[in-house]
């Protein structure tokens, strides 16, 4: 696993499980998403992971919508954009490929089936080479997205027979404590990290009450974070999170203790392999 001075972190603000009616603080508009991503990325974000909503706040996969947040979001930050190929589990295969024409920076890449609580989040083997296959050809990096530690052995598979992602480098994020896949455990993180590939980072998110302890653990063992609204909902016990901020607040100043302070949204493009947005690329190449 390659070691990193710094921490990426990748705020999830909105997912597809919450509604906007039980959780008022979640961003669904656009001009909520706007204002998050503008302060997570102050606060030490430099990568958003993003799920789209509809005029009437459910999740959706439109393709105008959803590259009206796209470019919403590059025009007011330098985020990383990552696009969500997992949808919400309703989701059909053929709408969670065509995300990828929004182009954006990076996509998730779902690497197995898993029970998502009462549901089955599907991500059967065809789905995934073909997401994987048509990143490779549009230059969008993959986020590999494990939920169990299966998943990691579906990872080398696919590397192995498709060759390696758009940018060359493998960022994996272990996705915990959802109800039906791995635990937010200490011991399930390290049971993943001798399956990591050679050369691979990862990042990793505990879900519910498996925030704080999947993200120290992380922390120990030089990964990554990855927190938002997605995927936590409670900042402490009987405590409502706020806002996205306060959990990328948290995050980057745990992040500090550990002296691994965030990484720039700069720095988060080289490390991912992510080609320099097309509105910055001109001045770059005049100014060099
Ligand atoms: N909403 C979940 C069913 C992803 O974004 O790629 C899937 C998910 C994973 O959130
Ligand atoms: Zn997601």
């Amino acid at each position: 696993m390659v070691s990193s001075t710094t921490t990426l972190i990748t705020v999830a603000p909105t997912g597809a499980e919450s509604a906007k009616a039980d959780v008022p603080a979640l961003p669904v508009t656009v001009e909520e998403v706007v204002a998050t991503a503008r302060d997570c990325q102050a606060l030490g974000a430099a990568v958003v992971h993003l799920h789209v909503r509809d005029a009437g706040t459910r999740p959706t996969l439109e393709p105008a919508r959803v590259r009206e947040v796209v470019a919403a979001v590059r025009e007011a930050t330098d985020l990383v954009v990552q696009l969500s190929t997992g949808g919400a589990v309703t989701d059909p295969f053929d709408a969670r490929l065509a995300v990828l024409d929004a182009e954006p920076d990076a996509a998730s890449l779902t690497l197995g089936t898993v029970n998502f609580g009462h549901d089955v989040f599907s991500n059967p083997w065809d789905l995934i080479v073909e997401l994987h296959t048509q990143m490779q050809q549009r230059g969008i990096v993959p986020e590999y997205e494990v939920f169990d530690l299966g998943h990691l052995a579906t990872l080398a598979r696919l590397l192995d027979r498709h060759g390696p992602p758009h940018g060359g480098h493998v960022h994996v994020d272990l996705v915990m404590g959802v109800p039906g896949g791995m635990p937010g455990t200490t011991q399930a993180l390290a049971a993943c990290l001798p399956h990591l590939p050679p050369g691979a980072s990862f990042a990793a998110t505990g879900v519910g009450r498996t925030s704080l302890p999947v993200m120290l653990a992380a922390l120990s063992a030089g990964g990554h974070l990855r927190v938002g609204m997605e995927d936590t909902l409670t900042y402490a016990p009987g405590e409502p999170v706020r806002d996205n901020a306060q959990l990328v607040a948290r995050a980057a100043g745990v992040a500090r203790i550990a002296q691994r302070p965030p990484m720039s949204t700069g720095d988060a493009r080289a490390f991912l392999g992510i080609d320099l947005p097309a509105h910055t690329r001109t001045t770059v190449e005049a100014s060099s």
